[in-house]
């Protein structure tokens, strides 16, 4: 008989942890149990799962003896202080904060791309960014037909990606603009609601912000190629759930938008939606709760000899999060990779 897996939650409150119990769920994944974990203000919480609920634990340093898998999404301060607990006690970390994203010792996937890096993992495997997730997918299969040289990306990235104190605020926004009232910004430092900030994540010494920089770094990691040049500028918009990008790729050589269509269209995860005539192109509103990411308005840039211009969009929560999470699970356990070197494989 198979192993039985158990697995782990940790930041199962937030939205990204509710997202990854439903992916859990909807996938069927082969656990013999999932544990919700979060900080001790949410203990004893309910958290719906297969029809019933699961009770919330406090998430302390021995909570992971006996796991096989934890995933995490509580926060780059508590992965920091307990990723390396859960691995030195023998569960695989899938970590979705920044914290060990650009660390040499972990591997950064995303499984249409890089499933092959799984192989050197350590104990901590890294979840990337939610724009630089969905970028790849659309363009590791382009790279491969023409070679990239330079991407030029910006986004236009839903509030969901900061939590749910921020799905929140927009909402109570647009409600107290639209009946008089201040919109009182207290999770972002601007109005949010009919607004959009170019500003994402921190401001860096370069004055890049770190989102930005995240682009840049972690598409060459994933791509496993330091010549593809990425340069970045990340926009929040008042936007629930989907994140869109703008995106210019020069190539090495020749590639026409049709012959971009059918790459993408044969390509795993995506799903190209590109009918101008018929006013068909990618929304973030049809993206939501799904998990393709979606490619669309691909046309020749005329400026340059070999470029593509194209609008990249995929659920920000879903494959930008806990569904990629997920699905690096599940590519863990097809590749016999559960267990952590040294300890206990
Ligand atoms: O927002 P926090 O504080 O970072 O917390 C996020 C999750 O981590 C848990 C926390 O539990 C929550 O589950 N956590 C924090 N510290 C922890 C610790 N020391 C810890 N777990 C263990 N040990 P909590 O008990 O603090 O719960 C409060 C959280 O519950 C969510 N919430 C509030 N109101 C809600 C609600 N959820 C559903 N319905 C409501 N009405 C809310 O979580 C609150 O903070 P959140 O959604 O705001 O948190 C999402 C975190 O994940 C990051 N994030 C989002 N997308 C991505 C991402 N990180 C990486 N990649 C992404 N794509 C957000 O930035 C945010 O930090
Ligand atoms: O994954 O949208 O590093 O505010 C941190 C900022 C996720 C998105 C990450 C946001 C991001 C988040």
């Amino acid at each position: 008989m198979a192993k039985q897996i158990k697995v782990a939650v940790a930041g199962a409150t937030g939205a990204v942890g509710r997202e990854m119990l439903k992916v859990l769920e909807q996938r069927d994944f082969p656990a013999s149990e999932v544990v919700p974990f979060a900080s001790a203000r949410s203990a004893g919480q309910k958290v719906p799962f297969k029809g019933g609920e699961l009770t919330v634990r406090e998430l302390t340093e021995d909570s992971f003896a006996g796991f096989d898998i934890a995933l995490f999404s509580a926060g780059g301060g508590t992965s920091e202080k307990f990723a390396p607990l859960a691995a030195k006690a023998g569960c695989v970390v899938i970590d979705n904060s920044s914290a060990w994203r650009m660390d040499d010792a972990c591997p950064l996937v995303v499984p249409e791309v890089n499933a092959h890096d799984l192989e050197w993992h350590k104990g901590i495997i890294a979840n990337p960014n939610c724009s630089t997730i969905q970028m790849v997918v659309a363009l590791k299969p382009l790279h491969d037909a023409a070679g990239i040289r330079r991407v030029i990306v910006s986004t236009y990235q839903a509030v969901s990606g900061t939590g749910q104190k921020a799905i929140v605020e927009l909402e109570n926004q647009v409600r107290r603009l639209m009946s008089g009232q201040e919109a009182n910004p207290e999770v972002y430092p601007h109005q949010i609601a009919f607004n959009c900030l170019p500003h994402i994540d921190v401001f860096l010494d370069n004055d890049y912000t770190k989102e930005e920089m995240k682009m840049v770094k972690e598409t060459v990691k994933i791509m496993g190629d330091p010549g593809i040049k990425v340069t970045a500028t990340t926009v929040r918009v008042p936007v629930f759930y989907g994140h869109s990008e703008s995106v210019n790729v020069e190539f090495e050589r020749p590639l026409s938008p049709q012959q971009a269509r059918v790459v993408l269209s044969q390509a795993p995860g995506v799903t190209v939606l590109d009918n101008p005539r018929e006013k068909i192109y990618p929304m973030p509103i049809d993206a939501a709760g799904e998990d393709a990411t979606f490619v669309g308005r691909i046309r020749k840039d005329e400026t340059i000899e070999n470029g593509l211009n194209m609008w990249i969009v995929a659920d920000n929560i879903r494959k930008g999060a806990a569904l990629n999470a997920v699905q690096i699970a599940e590519a863990l356990i097809e590749q016999g990779l559960l267990g952590v070197p040294g300890v206990n494989r």
